[in-house]
């Protein structure tokens, strides 16, 4: 049996069931989802990232509204564009795409949501429901990586898991959630960074790792043992000229080797990205439906 998590397939699956909610609601004459997403400059991955987000929102029947501004716009301009979006009542919820041109402070735009239309859960106020256990929005990436493990039914109680990275948006609140009192989580998580010591013998004895460190390619067959589960949120381009578009994609883990030693990899493409989407449209239904 392949040992592939694929993640497309089922953002897929997700969509087509949110597709059939969807349509429901339709006919129930209920309000239609609608997520708005910020684009600030050209950032040739975040245009991509933002395009699969308006695209599932067309495949599932969401409304949504892409607003793309010059990344010479000023801090002030901005946060005017949140404050609108705060206030109209047909958006039920709106992201910034990250990361912002330097100039701009991101921390002050995440701080200016809503919480309530905080469809990313990147706003403190989410974020410590999130650690405290109270209903709040999940960090897409996170939020699915967990649905991912729970429609998989990868065992996660009692596991060592390791996290490398402790980025706002992936790795702290990915080893929160594993850490809670629940499924998927009651596991022992360990947090591995730039100032770890001996980072190999964490990785060697890891059950399930989540490798969010943005190095292409970081973690080889001899940091894992036999069995191990990996989580790969790495989304890299390595230039590669036999490639028409001059690159290639790759995760922080080396695929080709760590594969055969996997009990359960996610493939980049694939895996943990399109799961990061479909994320994104099941918190932007429960914004519509008003149930966090
Ligand atoms: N505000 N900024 C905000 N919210 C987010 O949730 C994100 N993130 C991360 C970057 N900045 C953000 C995303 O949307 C990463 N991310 C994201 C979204 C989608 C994909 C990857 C990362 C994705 O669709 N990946 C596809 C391939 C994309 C490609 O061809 O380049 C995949 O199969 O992995």
């Amino acid at each position: 049996m392949s040992n592939i998590l694929d993640g497309k397939g089922l953002a897929q699956q997700i969509k087509d069931e949110m597709a059939t909610e969807v349509a429901s609601m339709m006919i129930n004459g209920d309000k239609i989802p609608h997520l708005a997403a910020v684009l600030v400059g050209e950032d040739p991955a975040s245009q991509v990232y933002v395009r699969n987000k308006v695209r599932s929102c067309e495949q599932v029947g969401f409304k949504s509204t892409l607003i793309r501004k010059d990344a010479g716009i000023s801090e002030e301009e901005l946060l005017a564009v949140v404050e609108k979006l705060n206030q109209d009542p047909d958006i039920d919820g709106f992201i910034v795409q990250l990361p912002l041109p330097k100039h701009i402070d991101e921390h002050k735009v995440t701080l200016a949501i809503d919480p309530k239309k905080d469809v990313d859960g990147f706003h403190p106020s989410n974020f410590g429901r999130m650690a405290q256990g109270l209903p709040a929005y999940l960090p897409a990436t996170p939020n699915g990586i967990m649905e991912m493990l729970k429609r998989y039914e990868v065992p996660t109680e009692g596991k060592e898991v390791v996290v490398l990275g402790r980025s706002n948006i992936v790795g702290m609140p990915m080893s929160i959630l594993l850490a809670q009192k629940n499924y998927p989580g009651n596991a022992s998580v360990t947090i591995c960074h730039s100032r770890t010591k001996d980072l190999e013998e964490h990785t060697r004895r890891a059950d399930i790792i989540v490798a969010a460190i943005g190095i292409p390619e970081f973690l080889k067959a001899n940091m894992v043992k036999e069995g191990v589960v990996i989580i790969d949120v790495g989304i890299n381009r390595v230039d590669d000229e036999t490639r028409k578009r001059g690159y290639r994609l790759c995760g922080d883990v080396d695929f080709e080797g760590v594969s055969p030693k996997a009990s359960l990899i996610t493939p980049v493409p694939g895996g943990v990205g399109p799961m990061t989407v479909v994320s994104l449209l099941m918190n932007t239904l429960k914004a519509s439906k008003g149930t966090v």
